[in-house]
């Protein structure tokens, strides 16, 4: 597979659900006036669902967008992960000489402290940061990795005594200046210092992605592994105007797999086609870019049922929801195939 090859018509599996309330947080339900929300993080925390979500600023009608930096990360708290009440201000934004912004945050909550991961534009690169916060209020920044790095994510538990993250470096000197981005693994004995990096995914390992594959929402433990969702884009030179930009060739997806318990550098299984493909309107018109599914959340509930929390086309924040034992299933199905 290569940037060349298209991959044609996607389909989402009949095994997950879009949420009837899609999308569940919306620019118009953001008392501060932003074009898009999307890109949000969730975890339940002290007995409430909390989601952290990015704010971009513009005008939709003109198709116009402003500068970076006035993205912001606002906050909402909901009883049933559904119904959200957006607090009436952002929780955290970052822009001076050298910070552009911080966006498209990821929480996990480890040892009972909010952990965020989020991407940092600076002047010198994209660096992938990693913040503790106890309120919301104050984000305590404890690493911040050399440009270029984002989707970072984190497991909810040390794993043979050490921090795991995921993560998406985008090399491009060494890959012949294309878009050729893959999903990468770190540790850290102290979530401050990371190292024993290995490459996890490749863009060749999945056959509905040409372009780039990353990190989704924070994995879930589950008796048979870590499931994981992940993004993966494929680019069509044929594509053309479809958002607000003159162009726009390309198509997130979200993907599945399940990774060893023990040893998450091993793949367990994935499942061969998307879990989620762009198909709902919310997903396919009318948004900044279109045909975009980029998950950021994750909830495993006791009664067995997966919340997945995505991003719609650049725009909007929406739910799907999954049996997990259904999702396992899949991905080990999936490597048999
Ligand atoms: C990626 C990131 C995401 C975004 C996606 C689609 O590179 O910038 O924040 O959702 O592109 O535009």
């Amino acid at each position: 597979m290569n940037a060349t090859t298209t991959i044609g018509a996607l389909t989402s599996s009949p095994l997950i659900r879009r949420h009837s309330a899609n999308p569940i947080l919306s620019p118009g339900d953001v008392p501060y006036g932003p074009a898009m929300v999307f890109n949000a993080g969730v975890v339940k925390y002290n007995g409430k669902y909390v989601m952290v979500f990015r704010n971009d600023y513009g005008n939709a009608e003109l198709g116009t967008i402003e500068p970076h930096g006035t993205t912001n990360l606002g906050l909402a708290f909901s009883d049933d992960g559904i119904r959200w009440e957006v607090q009436p201000a952002p929780c955290w934004s970052w822009h001076d000489e050298e910070v552009v912004r911080v966006y498209d945050p990821r929480l996990t909550v480890i040892d009972g402290r909010c952990h965020m991961c989020f991407a940092v534009d600076t002047r010198h690169g994209v660096r992938g940061g990693i913040a503790v916060t106890d309120d919301f209020a104050k984000f305590d920044v404890l690493s911040l990795s050399v440009p270029d790095n984002r989707n970072m994510v984190l497991f909810p538990e040390r794993i043979g005594g050490k921090y795991v993250r995921l993560e998406r470096p985008f090399p491009v000197y060494s890959r012949g200046g294309v878009d050729r981005f893959d999903m990468w693994m770190s540790d850290s004995p102290d979530l401050r210092y990371w190292g024993g990096s290995k490459l996890l995914l490749g863009v060749e390992h999945v056959p509905f992605a040409n372009d780039k594959v990353g990190p989704g929402a924070p994995p879930v433990r589950t008796d048979k592994g870590w499931l994981t969702t992940f993004h993966a884009v494929d680019i069509d030179g044929g594509r053309g105007k479809n958002g607000w930009e003159a162009s726009w060739k390309k198509r997130y997806t979200a993907g599945i797999m399940l990774l060893d318990l023990e040893d998450p550098s091993k793949i367990v299984g994935m499942y061969r086609e998307p879990l989620l493909a762009p198909e709902a309107v919310y997903e396919t018109d009318g948004g900044f870019r279109n045909d975009v599914i980029f998950p950021g959340g994750m909830v495993l509930e006791d009664s067995g049922e997966v919340k997945i929390y995505y991003g719609a086309a650049d725009t909007v924040e929406c739910l799907a929801t999954a049996d997990v034992d259904d999702l396992v299933r899949l991905c080990l199905e999936g490597e048999q195939a």
